[in-house]
């Protein structure tokens, strides 16, 4: 197991990376991508089972990121972690890229589900843990949704069917940054007690703090350990957190970025 050290060092260079990405297009998805670098960080460099020489290695761990509009963020966890060059990322969005805007399996090496339309990743995520049931496999699904995601029904017919049949190699997370295209979840349509819908669902839950690296891992560490019920862990976030120019406002879902904000956010994180 990684120290706290190693791994917020491994955050700050997916944070520095992921401004760095959106900050070549210009626009992008700072705030729901910068919510979950501390997670990414990890998954990739502390828990996962992936080999980024062999990417399609059949008994690897997977990971989904149901809200796919926060790309940026898993191309550069997959960039820093060797899966292809980080030049690459600069590339974003752009006519013929690799990274497209949301996560696509199709087009980029080491992304194990397309997903962008809300609700649909988690459903996915949920099949792949019930083929690792099947298969009495040792592997585990991760996956990430949203707490505006939260609000699709087909998260909770998933959620259902995960629980009903006690699909333990599956680990979630909502990244509970409060906030969703515009506005908050609160307002927009209230998802609360969010705990105790997942626990009336048969899932064992941990609310955590979504910026905490030993927290993160320790929560993984004890849904590995739970059997008979898959895991969600709700991770308390701030949108946009590392951004300065976009820390905890609606309007960083989907921003316009300049070179000076760019430069200057990542020198604040160096
Ligand atoms: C089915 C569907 N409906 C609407 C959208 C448009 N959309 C993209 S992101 C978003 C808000 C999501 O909020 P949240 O899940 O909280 O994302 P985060 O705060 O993590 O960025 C919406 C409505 C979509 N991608 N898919
Ligand atoms: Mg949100």
């Amino acid at each position: 197991m990684n120290s706290r050290a190693y791994l917020e060092e491994k955050a700050k260079e997916i944070r520095k990376s992921t401004i760095e990405c959106i900050g070549a297009l210009g626009v992008g998805h700072v705030g729901g991508s910068m919510s979950i670098c501390d997670v990414l960080a990890v998954l990739y460099f502390d828990q996962m089972n992936v080999d980024p020489s062999n990417p399609k290695m059949p008994n690897r761990d997977r990971f989904v990121l149901s809200k796919g509009h926060g790309g940026p963020a898993v191309y550069s966890v997959l960039a820093l972690k060797g899966y292809f060059p980080k030049e690459l990322l600069l590339t974003l969005n752009q006519p013929n890229t690799n990274l497209p805007s949301h996560t696509d399996m199709n087009k980029t090496v080491g992304i194990d589900m397309t997903t962008g339309s809300l609700g649909q990743g988690f459903s996915a995520s949920v099949g792949m843990a019930t083929a690792i049931q099947l298969d009495k496999g040792d592997n585990y699904v991760y996956s990430i949704i949203g707490d505006g995601e939260s609000q699709e029904g087909q998260i909770w017919e998933a959620a259902m069917f995960a629980g009903s049949q006690k699909l333990d190699h599956l680990i979630s997370f909502t990244d509970s940054n409060k906030m969703q295209i515009d506005g908050t979840v609160g307002e927009v349509n209230g998802i609360y007690p969010l705990d105790e819908k997942w626990k009336a669902f048969n899932w064992h839950v941990q609310v955590i703090d979504g910026h905490d690296v030993i927290a993160i891992q320790n929560a993984i560490l004890e849904a590995k350990k739970t059997t008979g019920k898959p895991s969600m862990i709700i991770l308390n976030t701030i949108k946009g957190k590392g951004a300065y120019f976009a820390e905890g406002l609606v309007g960083s879902h989907n921003m316009p970025v300049s070179k000076e904000q760019c430069k200057e956010a990542i020198e604040r994180l160096s």
